[in-house]
């Protein structure tokens, strides 16, 4: 059996592919690619919400969004270890991301404007994370898929956490209930966004699908997300802000408006409301970090020089 065949019988009998495996050049390099996006979008995800760490309005509720926030940046860098297993260089993709050469998820370019912003990104952004992510844990690249496994339960206690602090807010005053509402008008359309353009625009869904890195296409997805969401909605008390949102009988599914797909690709690319701060901040970090970075090397270096 040549190198090729076993791959492929390997993807076919539903089983891994691991870092030392034979893989065609294209599966690594989509695979790369995927698990970069996904490392930058939790890194850069950090943001919106660390935005709201110094005026958190509880303790407790300080304490709960500084976990979240930094289980964010175990995720990103659990992920750029799986890229390294592909033989990608971490410091490569970090200089690729601030050179804009890479892309991470166009949910994170909004700005967070109230407190309540904290808890519909739990709701809706870890909520389509999870979508999305849960059947990744089932992808063929083991070290992709073991993470995700990891990964999906901090989502859920991520998700968790945002619809019950919309609970609370809900049974609060008028003003809090309105701040929720305003939240959910802002994020609804870039939460649908996340799941990628739609199945006839998305480049990489057929080819991605034969090589099981995805197990559903982005229609499918958003379409669950939909599903999921609209009872959350009703159960909070918030309207989706979305006229043409119906329960469709026959599909069994509900129907949804036009996604302003012209609005996403600007965001993508590069022209969405927070881009330029997410980035800038980005490289300002990485540039801060320089002299730890150095301070490590001298001292595996001391130690090599120590051991030869
Ligand atoms: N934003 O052909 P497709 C999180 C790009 S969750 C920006 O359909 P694919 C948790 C795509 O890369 C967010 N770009 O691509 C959290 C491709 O570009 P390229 C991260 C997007 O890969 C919560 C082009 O468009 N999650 O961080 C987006 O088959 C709260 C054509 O698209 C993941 O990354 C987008 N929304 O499907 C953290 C999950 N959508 O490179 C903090 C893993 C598409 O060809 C707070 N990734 N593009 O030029 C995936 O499942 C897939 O990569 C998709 C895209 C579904 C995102």
């Amino acid at each position: 059996m040549s190198l090729e065949e076993h791959f492929d019988a390997t993807i076919e009998r539903d089983q891994r592919i691991e870092p030392r495996d034979w893989m065609p050049d294209g599966y690594r390099k989509t695979m790369i690619r995927q698990v970069a996006q996904h490392a930058h979008s939790e890194i850069i995800g950090m943001q919106p919400e660390g935005d709201w760490i110094t005026r958190a309005p509880s303790l407790r509720r300080k304490a709960i969004l500084l976990a979240k926030v930094q289980d964010e940046a175990g995720h990103g860098l659990y992920l750029y270890s799986a890229a390294e297993t592909l033989g990608a260089d971490r410091t490569d993709l970090t200089e690729r991301l601030i050179e804009g050469r890479q892309k991470y998820s166009s949910i994170f370019n909004y700005p967070t404007l109230t407190f309540a912003d904290v808890g519909v990104i739990g709701w809706l952004v870890d909520g389509a994370a999870i979508c999305n992510q849960v059947p990744l844990c089932r992808s063929s690249y083991g070290p992709y898929a073991r993470a995700m496994i990891r990964i999906c339960k901090e989502e859920s206690f991520h998700q968790r956490q945002g619809y019950e602090l919309l609970m609370t807010m809900m049974r609060g005053t008028q003003a809090q209930r309105d701040m929720v509402q305003d939240a959910t008008n802002r994020w609804w359309w870039p939460s649908l966004m996340m799941f990628g353009p739609p199945d006839s625009q998305s480049t990489n869904t057929a080819q991605s699908m034969a090589w099981k890195i995805k197990r559903h296409t982005n229609d499918e997805l958003r379409q669950r997300f939909v599903d999921m969401s609209v009872p959350q909605a009703e159960k909070l008390g918030v309207t989706l802000p979305d006229p043409d949102l119906k329960w469709n009988a026959e599909r069994g599914h509900y129907d949804f408006g036009e996604i302003d797909w012209e609005h996403f690709k600007e965001v993508v690319s590069g022209n969405g409301p927070c881009n330029k701060i997410r980035l800038e901040r980005r490289r300002k970090a990485h540039e801060d970090g320089q002299w730890v970075r150095d301070a490590a090397t001298a001292y595996a270096a001391k130690h090599k020089e120590a051991a030869a």
